[in-house]
Formats: C-alpha cells, sequence, structure tokens
C-alpha cells in the first residue's frame, strides 16, 4: 500500500490518527509522563517547557529566558532564540510547529524509551504539556510579524498561521497554557519552588538571564532575575551560604574528551555533612551514575596519596574512606556528553561508562596539583579528613557496643515503649510523644493492636551541631532508634522499620516546636530514607474545642474557626462555648484518641523533602551555628506563626 506516489497523502492520514492517539495515551496515564498529577507534576509541566529554552541557550542563540505566573493558572515562557521551527515538516506534511505540540516522542522520561534532552529533538515534552492543558497558545517572532497556533486538550483549534505584526523587528518563542484541572489535583503554583528549579539552570548555564515573575495578583506581585556569570561555581557558593567555610575560594576543575566535558567545584566547610549534586546534560542526576562514581574514586584516591606521601597517614594506618573525604564538603559535578544514557527507577542516574574515565583523571590529576600549589588549603581540607576518620573509628566503636547489647538484650526495645500488639508492621504506627503526661494519656487512649507509643522527655540533642559519633550512646535519641529498629546512617536498613507510620506528637507551643524540630532534623541526618519514602509525619492535635448544647465540633486549623462555628450553630454562634487547647495534657484519654490519634478523624501533616539540597539548606539555617540568618528567617516568617503562648 505504500505506493511511493502515494506517501505524502497516506502519510498524513495515519499521522492524524497516531496523533490523536498518542496525546489521549497522556491525558489516560499522566504520571507515566510527568511523575505525578499533583503539585509536583504540575510544576513539571512548566520545567518541560523552560528545558527546550534551555537547549537553545546550550545551542548558543537565546540569552533570555522569561516565566510569568499569571492570573487564572496560566503560565508564559518566552525566550529570545530563534524560535521553533514553523516550515513544512519534510516526513509529516505540516508546519513543525504543529508536529512539536501534537506528536508524542518516542519514551516518556519517566515511562522508558530514550529520553535525549539538548540532543536536538525539537520541543521534547512541549506534546505532554499541551496534551495536559486546557488551552496552550504558541507563538513563534520570526522578525517583522509573529505566527502561531492554538490547542485545547491537546488539539489544534485553529489553524498554524501568522498572528501579528511585530513593533520591533525580534525572533523568540513565546508559549502560555493553562493546566487542567481535570488532570491536576492543584493548579497551584509555588514561587519558590519554580526559583529553586530556575535557579539551578541558571546556575548551571553561566551567563543566561532568566527572570521568575509572579503577575497572579497585583499586590503580591514579585520579580526574580537569575544570571550567574560564575556558572557552577556560584551554585557551590550559594549552596554555603550559611555554613562556615574552611577555606577562601572555590575549587574549579574542567577536561574535555571528544564531544564530552566535565566541569567540578568544590568547597568545604566546617559541617559534617556532604552535599553532592550532579548533573549530565542539565539533568539532575539524583540516582548519581558513572559521573558521581569518578568523582568519588578520584577524591579518594588523590586524598590518601597526598597523605601517604608526606607521611600524614602512617604506614599501620588504614585509607581514609570516601565519606572521610567528603566530610563538610558541598560540590558539583556537571557533565555534557552526546548520548546521555539516563537509567534507573526514575531515569536519573547517568549510564555511559566512558564518561566515568574522564571525571575521574580530570578530578585526580587536577586537584593533586591544586593541593601541591596550594600547601596551606591543603592542609586545612586534608585535616578535615583525617578527623572525620577519627570520628568514624570511635562511632565504630560505638555502634559495635550498642549493636551488643541488642544481641544480649534480645529484643532490644527500649523500656518505656508501650508496643503495639500487631507484630506485622502493615498499618502500625508509633506515636513519639512528647513529655510523661501526654505519654500516659496516649498509652491509654491508643488502640494498642495497632499503635505503640513512646514517651520522650528531657532535652533532646541537636544533631546538627553534634559530630556523628556523638549520636551513637545518646540516650535522648537511642530509644527511637531501637524503637524504629532499621538501624541509622550507612547502616539503615528500612525493611527491619517496626511500624509503618512514624507519628510526632507535641504540643502546639514554642517547647513542642522544638523537639519537632530537633526530631526532624534527627531524621533528615542519619534517617533521610524514611522522610524520603513518606515514613513520617507530625500529629496535629486540635486548636478549639467548640461546644454548643450537646454537640461538640473540633477546630484543627485557625482560618476554619469561623466556618466550624457557623456550621455548629448557624445563626447562633454567641452561644458556643470555645475552649482553646493549649497542650495535649488538658485532653483526656478519650478525647485525645477522639480528636488526635483516631484515624477516622484525625488531621495528620506527612512530612515530604523533593529537594535535599534546599532542606540542607533550611536546617543549616535552623538548627547550625550562625545566629543572624536564623534571626532573618524568624522576622521574615513570624506572621505564619500562631498559637503561640509567647
Ligand atoms: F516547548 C516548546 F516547544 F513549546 C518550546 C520551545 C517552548 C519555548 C518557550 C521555547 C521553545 C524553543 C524552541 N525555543 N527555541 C527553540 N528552538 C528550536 O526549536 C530550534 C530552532 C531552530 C533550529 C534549527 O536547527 O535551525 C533548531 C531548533 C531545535
Amino acid at each position: 500500500m505504500n505506493a511511493p506516489g502515494n506517501v505524502v497523502n497516506n502519510t498524513y492520514d495515519e499521522n492524524q490518527i497516531q496523533v490523536l492517539e498518542g496525546l489521549e495515551a497522556v491525558r489516560k496515564r499522566p504520571g507515566m509522563y510527568i511523575g505525578s498529577t499533583g503539585t509536583n507534576g504540575l510544576h513539571h509541566l512548566v520545567k518541560e517547557i523552560v528545558d527546550n529554552s534551555i537547549d537553545e541557550a546550550v545551542a548558543g542563540y537565546c540569552t533570555d529566558i522569561i516565566v510569568e505566573l499569571l492570573p487564572d493558572s496560566c503560565v508564559r515562557v518566552v525566550d529570545n532564540g530563534r524560535g521553533i521551527p514553523t516550515g513544512v515538516h519534510p516526513k509529516m506534511g505540516i508546519s513543525t510547529l504543529t508536529v512539536v505540540f501534537t506528536v508524542l516522542h518516542a519514551g516518556g522520561k519517566f515511562g522508558g524509551g530514550g529520553y535525549k534532552v539538548s540532543s536536538g529533538l525539537h520541543g521534547v515534552g512541549a506534546s505532554v504539556v499541551n496534551a495536559l492543558s486546557e488551552w496552550l497558545e504558541v507563538e513563534v517572532y520570526c522578525g517583522k510579524e509573529s505566527v502561531g497556533q492554538r490547542f485545547e486538550r491537546g488539539k489544534a483549534v485553529t489553524d498554524f498561521g501568522k498572528i501579528r505584526d511585530l513593533e520591533e523587528e525580534k525572533t523568540g518563542t513565546a508559549v502560555t497554557f493553562k493546566a487542567d484541572d481535570q488532570i491536576f489535583e492543584t493548579l497551584e503554583y509555588d514561587f519558590d519552588k519554580l526559583a529553586d528549579l530556575l535557579r539551578e539552570q541558571a546556575f548551571l548555564n553561566a551567563g543566561v538571564n532568566i527572570i521568575l515573575r509572579d503577575k497572579r495578583d497585583e499586590e503580591n506581585a514579585q520579580e526574580l532575575k537569575m544570571m550567574y556569570e560564575g556558572g557552577i561555581r556560584s551554585y557551590v557558593e550559594h549552596l554555603g551560604t550559611n555554613k562556615q567555610l574552611i577555606h577562601p575560594n572555590v575549587i574549579y576543575l574542567s577536561g574535555e574528551d571528544g564531544t564530552s566535558s566535565a566541569e567540578i567545584a568544590i568547597q568545604y566547610n566546617d559541617s559534617y555533612n556532604e552535599i553532592l549534586l550532579s548533573f549530565a546534560n542539565n539533568v539532575h542526576t539524583i540516582e548519581g551514575g558513572t559521573h558521581e562514581i569518578g568523582f568519588k574514586t578520584a577524591m579518594t584516591r588523590a586524598f590518601n596519596d597526598y597523605g601517604r606521601k608526606r607521611g600524614l597517614i602512617k604506614e599501620n594506618e588504614k585509607n581514609l574512606s570516601g565519606e572521610d573525604v567528603r566530610e563538610g564538603m558541598i560540590a558539583i559535578v556537571s557533565v555534557k556528553l552526546l548520548e546521555a544514557q539516563f537509567e534507573g527507577q526514575t531515569k536519573a542516574k547517568l549510564g555511559n561508562t566512558e564518561i566515568r574515565q574522564l571525571v575521574e583523571s580530570t578530578v585526580y590529576n587536577q586537584i593533586t596539583t591544586y593541593f601541591e600549589e596550594n600547601p596551606g588549603i591543603a592542609k586545612v581540607i586534608f585535616e578535615k579528613s583525617m578527623q572525620a576518620a577519627r570520628a568514624r573509628e570511635a562511632a565504630r566503636k560505638a555502634r559495635d557496643q550498642t549493636r551488643r547489647k541488642s544481641v544480649l538484650e534480645t529484643a532490644a526495645l527500649p523500656g518505656k515503649l508501650a508496643d503495639c500488639s500487631n507484630k506485622n508492621r502493615e498499618n502500625t504506627e508509633i506515636y513519639i510523644v512528647e513529655g510523661d503526661s501526654a505519654g500516659g494519656s496516649a498509652k491509654s487512649g491508643r488502640d494498642r493492636t495497632f499503635q505503640a507509643i513512646l514517651p520522650l522527655w528531657g532535652k533532646m540533642l541537636n544533631v546538627e551541631k553534634a559530630r556523628h559519633d556523638k549520636v551513637y550512646g545518646n540516650d535522648k535519641l537511642m530509644p527511637v532508634v531501637m524503637a524504629l529498629g532499621c538501624g541509622i546512617g550507612d547502616d539503615l536498613d528500612i525493611s527491619k522499620l517496626r511500624y509503618d507510620k512514624v507519628i510526632i506528637m507535641a504540643d502546639a507551643d514554642v517547647d513542642g516546636h522544638h523537639i519537632r524540630t530537633l526530631l526532624l532534623t534527627f531524621f533528615f541526618r542519619f534517617m533521610r530514607p524514611l522522610i524520603q519514602q513518606g515514613h513520617i509525619y507530625i500529629a496535629q492535635p486540635p486548636l478549639y474545642k467548640l461546644s454548643y448544647g450537646k454537640q461538640i465540633k473540633y477546630v484543627y486549623l485557625e482560618k476554619e474557626l469561623a466556618k466550624s462555628m457557623e456550621e455548629l450553630a448557624p445563626g447562633n454562634t454567641s452561644k458556643i462555648s470555645i475552649q482553646r487547647y493549649k497542650g495535649l495534657g488538658e485532653m483526656n484519654p478519650d478525647q485525645l484518641w477522639e480528636t488526635t490519634m483516631n484515624p477516622e478523624n484525625r488531621l495528620m501533616l506527612k512530612i515530604e523533602m523533593d529537594d535535599a539540597a534546599r532542606a540542607d539548606a533550611v536546617f543549616t539555617m535552623l538548627m547550625g551555628d550562625k545566629v543572624e540568618p536564623r534571626r532573618e528567617f524568624i522576622e521574615k516568617n513570624a506572621k505564619y506563626v500562631r498559637n503561640l503562648d509567647v
């Protein structure tokens, strides 16, 4: 049937059918293409569009990218690149622009298949965004006039053609869209989240201007301009804000091999934490990959060679471990290559084997040279690693002791734990409760089949300011570790976690806030997968109890007080008696169960984290040594604090 003479006509019709099927598939299973239909998926739409402008900047044709949040949940992205090609597509017989928005490209990022960034594909992801938008308009500036098209839920509703004459000659692309509320759970964009996403691209593409504007309502209008001449050097400086640096300048290394290139930026601070971010073709490789392995191997080898050569590590002493070398390190590894292979669960792990060698030799050779040329800095960084090694040795001993103890005490559960009777983890919960009295109420009020209670008392350790070996054997933290049963740090084995939900329950006062923050800091630094896999929750006791005759209603959110009163006693709210709860201790066991622990009624906050580096910055700021950034944060956010008795 494919007689050469008919190809153009046949292909056109057949493709039209395929096109519809393709975009219908995206609407049927959006998660496959954008991960989720929640807030993350929504923000992913913006990223998919902006990536195209970034590609144009990488190709050297675009210097400015503007992202605007508009009223009615619309988003507009404009760049000054060459403009999406508009000529007739040689295979499809229609404008390439129409193809870009209506033909699904092979494989989604999350659905397997070859996802490529900066590989010359026209508008990767544009069709996915189009399919998931109530409407989308594209305008391409081509000199004196502009051309474009409008789509609704993926289907063209106008022909491709001229839109208007332009006042000034320019080239570029503008895409405006409104995500489809039939698909997404929320259409509310988070300015800070978009700012983080765009700032990352600004860092990775030195010199490109990215502007984010919030024009949703006039009162809260704001604008953020991001341009970093220093590229990933500036990124490392940014991540080091609020940390005590131990050497003044970022160390920058770079190498090339054929069509591949690698850039590395490093700086050390006096904390015990490591931040290592890696990228391949501007894609954040959260799961690491060959470039990260090359980097880590080279650093460990370079440090050990340095120490051995100078007799700083004695013959009978063990080598520094990779973790020793990276304690207090902030580093970024960014590679560019032609055919990036993304592997792993979320397609966020680089698989190209040749890249490992490039990064490894670049880092080893250049850091070795750097150490020779900067002996003072080398000494400071190396000494930090030696201290890390000593602490690691001490921690190992402490850990061995806890392990031995746990073998002796068979069950090894803390004495204060009131365990649940279900031994199967499914649907079980542990409440970590501040104070003995609230702990007592929780114990009496709970459903003991699936709810366990662990009371905590006294001053909790701030792990942000303690060396890691101090955590092992700490008398406030160890009961938590033993009750959860899954170990911490490198030994963490989440399959051994003894409960499905770990719920922090503390008063809504200053002390309660403090203990919550301390526990979250601990979970973030030592049991991060528990947060990442959604096991950590915060109980929300009610703020008010409303009584009207024999009817009772609990109010959990300040903003719902008026509404709840009106619901309880329509037109007669003055007869309601209002009790404000100050602490968990004011509730008897039945009330505590009814309001805060009964899965049927309760409200809980689930702790989520999508960006470890951003979370790291927050914990450093809240719990670290520097006071000034914390004061600024408190002053800026004080207006959000409610129900504080200070
Ligand atoms: F996502 C998208 F397709 F809708 C979109 C694409 C959205 C936005 C805001 C910008 C873009 C975009 C695409 N900006 N710049 C380009 N450039 C190209 O598509 C282009 C232009 C010329 C050539 C060429 O080889 O001549 C190649 C490409 C990929």
